[in-house]
C-alpha cells in the first residue's frame, strides 16, 4: 500500500507542469542580436558628441535647434531640436541631417502636435544654455561633452549622456561599394551589421546598421517602473547578471516568469519615484528596443557633477538628511538601445504622480469610459463549442445565480480560422444567439485575429488580394507565413486604405452574423506568425510607405485594434461605445482597447505576477486590464481557482479564459463551496461596479488608471516603493490579493500616516505606517476602504450590470482621523456616447464634514435621468450613537431611521431616500 502511494505519487510529481516552460531557443538574446550586442558594449571614457552652441536658432517659441557632431565622424551631423511643452513637459528630437535614407519617425501614437510653451533661456557661459519652462522644469544642455541635465522644483533629476553611452548609427554605405567611408571600415563591418542570421531566418538588412543608444540616468532615485511588457516585478529590477528589458512584440510560448524577455506588447516609457518627485521618460520608438537597468551610488565628488557646479543642488536636495557625508546619492542609471529610427524622447518633470499621469495623457491620450458591461464579469473558453454549449453556460450562470455579463468565442467558432465567419455546423444562427443573450442583459465576444486565410474562396482573402492589400516581402511579393488557418498572409494596416476597408470589416452587412450585441477580441496581432523568426514577422519585409518591419514592429497590433475600434464606432453610427480587446499593444493602445496579459498558466507564482504586470501597465497608461482568471496553461486546483476570481474582482478586467485543452471550469464545477466562494467574489466586482465607473471616468479625464501602486496616493511613504503584493483601487480601496496556497495568515502594510484602513467585510480598523498580521480563511478577500473616502456600491443582485443601471445606491463613507471624507458617483446609460454629445450623466461629490453630509454636483452641465436613489448610508468610524439624523433635499426634509453598533464604530442609515442627481445635506446631531 505504502509503496502504492509512494508510486503514485511520484507519478503526480511528474505530471506537475514545469514552470519553465519557455523554449528559451527560440527569441533572441542580447547577444543574438547584433545591434544590441554593440551598444550594449559602448561605454566610451569620453562622449564624442559635442553641441555647436553657434548654431543655435529660435524656430518657435518653445522650440531650439542646435547641430550636434560627431567629433569621430566629421562629415555626420545631427539635429538636435528642443521643445519646451504645456505641462512640465520636453522634448527632444535627434535626427540625422541629410541621411541616407529617411528614418522612421512614430505615427499614430501622439494625440496630436505636442503644445509649445515658452522658454525662458540663456546661455550661461560658452559652453552651456540654461532653459526655464513650465512650472518647476529646468534643463541645462551642456555642449562638449554633449549632455543633457534636467531639474524639477530645482531637484537635479534626469540626466541624459552623463555615462556617455550616446551612440547614434548614422546611415552609411557597406564598405567596397561605392561611395563607402573610408574612416573606421573595420568599425562598420563588424559581424551583424549588414545581415544577421538567427537560427534558420536570415535578415538581408538592405540598408545596413541604424540602431541609436543613450543612458538616461535617474538622480536621487532608486526605484523605476514601466516599460511593459515583462512578467517581472514592478520596481525595474538591475539587469546587471541578465539580459537588458527587451521590448519587441512577440507571442512567447508559455512564458517564463521573472525575467526580462519580451511579451506581446511594448511600451516604451519609465518612470522613476523617490518621496520628492516623480518623473517620466517616453522615447517614442517603435524598433526592437532592449534597456538596462542598474542602480547605482553616485559619488558627487569624483566627478563631472561637482565639476560643473550642480553638486549645490545635490547638498541642497540632502541639506535635510543627515546620513550624507559619504557624498553619495543614489542614481538609477538606465541605457536604452533601439534598433532603428530616431531619438524622440519626452520627459515628464511632474512633480507629483497625478502630474505625471496628466502629462502623458497629453502626449498619447487615455482610456475612454469603457461601457459598463465590459468591466463586469467575463466568461471565456477556448471554445466553448456550439450554440448549445454557449446556452447551457448562460443557464448555468442562471441556475448558480452568478452575475455574468459577456460570453466569449474564441478561434473554433469560426470557418476554418477565417475570421468575420461562423462555423455554421455549430452556429447556424448567431443572431438569434445573441438576441437570446440580450434578453439576460449580456453581450457576446468574438475573436477576429489578424491572419488572412489563403483561400480564393475566403471573401476576406479573396478580396484583399486582388487589391493588394498584404505585406509585402522585400523583393514585393505578398508575405506567406503559418498561423491557426495554415497558409496565410497579412492585412497592412499603414495603408489608410487598408485600415479603412478592414474596419468596415465589421458593419453588419460585411460581418454576418453580427449585432448590436457583439464586441470584438483581437489576438495574435504582434503578429503571431509560427514560422516566422521569433515566432513574428521577418524584419526586412515591407509596410506602406516603404518601411521595414523594422521600423515599425512593435505598432502593427496596435493598428488592427485601432482600425476594429473603428470599424465599431461606425457601425453604430458613432453612438455606441465599442469594446476590443487586445494582445499586442504600443504606447497609446489604451485609446482604443483593453490589454490582457495573455497565456499565463495556473500557478500560484503566475496569480502573483499578475499585480506587478498589471501595474506596470497601468502607470504606463494602459489601465484597463487584466489576466486570464485561474490560468491560461493547465487545471487550477480549486483553492488557486478561488483566490483569483478574488484577487481579479478588484482588477480591472475581469475574465475567466483557458486553454483549449484544459478541463472545464466554470465557477459551479467545483463543489458547492467552491461555487459560492466564486459567486461571493463575482458579487463584490459588482457591488462595486459604481466605484469603478467612476474611476474609469476619471481614468477618462485626468489619466489616472483605476489600479495603482501605493505609491501614487501615499508618495512620501517610502515603504511602499517596491510594494506589489499590494495595490489600490482608485484612492479608497487597499487590496491584498492571496497569493499562496493554504494560506492562514497574512502579513498586511498599512501605508500611510495619521490613516486609518476599515476592512470591508468587518469594519475593522487599522492604523497606517504599521504592518498587521490578518488571519484569512478561504472567505477572505483582504481589502480595506482607506479613512476620508467614500464610496458608491450597489447591493442589489443582478444578473448583469447594465440591468442595475437605475438600481439605489449605497454609500459607504469611512471617516479619517478628523471625522471627514469625500467621494464621488458618475452614472450614465452604460454604454452610448451620449455622456459625451448630450451631456448624460451625473457626476456627484460628496463631502462629509462637520457631522455633514452632502450631496452637490460636480459638473452642472450633466443632465442624466435616472430613478436611482440612496438607499443606505453606511458611516465607518463614526464616535457615538447620534441623538437626530435629518436629511434635507430640495424643500424636502425627512428623518430616516438608522442603527447604531458601537464595537465597530458603524453607523447605518436606512433608506435616507433622496434621488442620486439631487443636491441634499444629512445632517447628524
Ligand atoms: O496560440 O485563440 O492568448 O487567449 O485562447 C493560441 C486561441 C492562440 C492565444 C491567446 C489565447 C487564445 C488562443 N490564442
Amino acid at each position: 500500500m505504502i509503496k502504492f502511494l509512494y508510486l503514485i505519487s511520484f507519478i503526480l510529481i511528474l505530471n506537475i507542469p514545469s514552470i519553465e516552460n519557455v523554449d528559451r531557443q527560440n527569441f533572441k538574446t542580447c547577444d543574438q542580436s547584433s545591434f544590441c550586442r554593440r551598444q550594449r558594449k559602448y561605454k566610451p571614457d569620453t562622449t564624442p558628441y559635442e553641441v555647436d552652441l553657434n548654431s543655435m536658432k529660435t524656430i518657435d517659441k518653445g522650440h531650439l535647434q542646435f547641430i550636434l557632431l560627431n567629433t569621430l565622424k566629421s562629415n555626420i551631423k545631427f539635429q538636435l531640436d528642443l521643445y519646451t511643452l504645456e505641462h512640465n513637459s520636453l522634448r527632444v528630437k535627434i535626427n540625422e541631417i541629410n541621411p541616407l535614407r529617411k528614418r522612421y519617425e512614430v505615427e499614430y501614437v501622439l494625440v496630436g502636435e505636442p503644445k509649445l510653451v515658452d522658454v525662458t533661456f540663456k546661455k550661461t557661459d560658452n559652453n552651456q544654455v540654461e532653459g526655464r519652462f513650465g512650472e518647476t522644469a529646468k534643463f541645462l544642455l551642456n555642449a562638449k561633452p554633449f549632455r543633457l541635465d534636467l531639474f524639477t522644483n530645482d531637484i537635479f533629476v534626469i540626466s541624459v549622456n552623463s555615462k556617455n553611452m550616446f551612440n547614434f548609427e548614422h546611415y552609411r554605405k557597406k564598405s567596397g561599394s561605392d561611395g563607402a567611408e573610408t574612416e573606421n571600415n573595420t568599425e562598420d563591418n563588424e559581424d551583424g551589421m549588414w545581415e544577421e542570421t538567427f537560427k534558420s531566418h536570415h535578415d538581408s538588412k538592405p540598408y545596413g546598421p541604424s540602431s541609436i543608444g543613450v543612458d538616461i540616468n535617474f538622480l536621487n532615485f532608486e526605484n523605476v517602473y514601466g516599460i511593459p511588457e515583462h512578467a517581472d516585478a514592478f520596481s525595474l529590477r538591475s539587469t546587471h547578471d541578465t539580459d537588458p528589458y527587451r521590448l519587441y512584440n512577440l507571442d512567447i510560448f508559455e512564458y517564463d516568469i521573472k525575467n526580462p524577455m519580451a511579451l506581446y506588447g511594448a511600451v516604451p516609457y519609465m518612470l522613476a519615484h523617490n518621496e520628492h518627485a516623480t518623473v517620466g521618460f517616453f522615447w517614442l520608438n517603435a524598433a526592437e528596443g532592449w534597456i538596462d537597468v542598474l542602480n547605482d551610488k553616485l559619488n558627487t565628488k569624483n566627478n563631472w557633477f561637482s565639476r560643473q557646479n550642480i553638486f549645490s543642488t545635490i547638498t541642497n536636495f540632502f541639506g535635510t538628511k543627515s546620513n550624507n557625508d559619504n557624498n553619495e546619492v543614489p542614481e538609477v542609471t538606465t541605457h536604452w538601445m533601439f534598433e532603428t529610427g530616431i531619438f524622440d524622447g519626452f520627459f515628464f518633470m511632474g512633480p507629483t504622480p497625478n502630474d505625471i499621469f496628466k502629462q502623458y495623457k497629453a502626449i498619447t491620450g487615455s482610456t475612454p469610459l469603457p461601457p459598463l458591461w465590459a468591466i463586469a464579469y467575463h466568461q471565456c473558453r477556448w471554445n466553448y463549442n456550439d450554440e448549445d454549449d454557449v446556452r447551457s453556460v448562460n443557464n448555468g450562470f442562471e441556475q448558480h445565480q452568478i452575475p455574468l455579463d459577456v460570453i466569449w468565442l474564441d478561434i473554433e467558432h469560426t470557418n476554418g480560422k477565417r475570421y468575420f465567419t461562423w462555423d455554421t455546423s455549430k452556429f447556424s444562427d448567431p443572431e438569434k444567439l445573441q438576441d437570446d443573450l440580450a434578453i439576460y442583459g449580456r453581450k457576446m465576444v468574438t475573436i477576429t485575429d489578424p491572419h488572412i486565410k489563403k483561400d480564393d474562396g475566403y471573401h476576406i482573402y479573396a478580396e484583399a488580394k486582388s487589391h493588394g492589400y498584404f505585406v509585402k516581402t522585400k523583393d514585393g511579393a505578398d508575405y506567406e507565413g503559418w498561423c491557426w488557418p495554415g497558409s496565410s498572409m497579412w492585412l497592412d494596416y499603414f495603408n489608410p486604405d487598408i485600415y479603412k476597408w478592414y474596419s468596415q470589416r465589421y458593419t453588419y452587412d460585411n460581418y454576418k452574423g453580427s449585432t448590436p450585441n457583439l464586441f470584438i477580441w483581437n489576438d495574435m496581432n504582434e503578429p503571431s506568425v509560427f514560422n516566422g523568426p521569433e515566432v513574428t514577422f521577418p524584419k526586412d519585409i515591407v509596410h506602406y510607405g516603404d518601411w521595414e518591419n523594422r521600423d515599425v514592429h512593435n505598432l502593427y497590433g496596435m493598428l488592427q485594434h485601432m482600425a476594429s475600434f473603428k470599424g465599431l464606432v461606425e457601425r453604430s453610427n458613432g453612438h455606441i461605445r465599442p469594446f476590443i480587446l487586445t494582445r499586442s499593444f504600443f504606447a497609446g493602445s489604451q485609446r482604443t482597447a483593453a490589454v490582457w496579459t495573455g497565456d499565463n498558466a495556473a500557478h500560484w507564482s503566475h496569480l502573483k505576477i499578475a499585480v506587478p504586470m498589471l501595474l506596470s501597465l497601468s502607470v504606463t497608461g494602459i489601465g484597463f486590464i487584466g489576466a486570464d482568471v485561474g490560468g491560461f496553461f493547465n487545471n487550477p486546483d480549486p483553492q488557486l481557482l478561488v483566490r483569483w476570481y478574488q484577487a481579479a474582482a478588484f482588477q480591472p478586467f475581469y475574465r475567466e479564459h483557458a486553454h483549449i485543452d484544459t478541463a472545464r471550469r466554470e465557477p459551479w464545477l467545483f463543489g458547492d463551496d467552491n461555487t459560492r466562494l466564486i459567486r461571493q467574489a463575482i458579487e463584490q466586482r459588482y457591488t462595486y461596479l459604481p466605484y469603478w465607473y467612476t474611476l474609469f471616468y476619471k481614468q477618462e479625464k485626468q489619466g489616472i488608471p483605476p489600479m495603482l501602486p501605493l505609491w501614487v496616493n501615499f508618495p512620501h511613504d517610502k515603504n511602499t516603493f517596491k510594494t506589489e503584493d499590494l495595490f489600490m483601487v482608485g484612492n479608497g480601496l487597499l487590496v491584498y490579493p492571496v497569493t499562496e496556497a493554504d494560506t492562514n495568515q497574512v502579513a498586511i502594510y498599512f501605508p500611510g500616516e495619521n490613516t486609518v484602513w476599515y476592512d470591508i467585510r468587518t469594519f475593522t480598523q487599522h492604523n497606517g505606517l504599521q504592518t498587521a498580521l490578518i488571519n484569512v480563511d478561504m472567505e477572505s478577500i483582504p481589502v480595506y476602504q482607506r479613512g476620508g473616502v467614500i464610496i458608491p456600491q450597489r447591493l442589489r443582485k443582478r444578473r448583469a450590470s447594465m440591468l442595475a443601471i437605475h438600481d439605489p445606491i449605497t454609500l459607504v463613507v469611512a471617516l479619517d482621523r478628523n471625522h471627514e471624507a469625500e467621494g464621488e458617483l458618475y452614472m450614465d446609460d452604460g454604454q452610448s456616447y451620449d455622456y459625451r454629445q448630450k451631456q448624460q450623466f451625473i457626476h456627484r461629490r460628496f463631502t462629509f464634514k462637520n457631522n455633514e453630509l452632502q450631496s452637490i454636483s460636480l459638473d452642472s452641465t450633466g443632465k442624466f435621468e435616472t430613478d436611482a436613489w440612496i438607499e443606505r448610508v453606511v458611516i465607518l468610524g463614526y464616535p457615538k450613537n447620534p441623538n437626530r439624523i435629518i436629511i434635507n433635499s430640495g424643500d424636502k426634509q425627512a428623518i430616516p431611521l438608522h442603527s447604531y453598533q458601537e464595537a465597530t464604530q458603524t453607523l447605518v442609515i436606512r433608506r435616507p431616500g433622496p434621488s442620486v442627481t439631487a443636491n441634499w445635506t444629512l445632517t447628524l446631531s
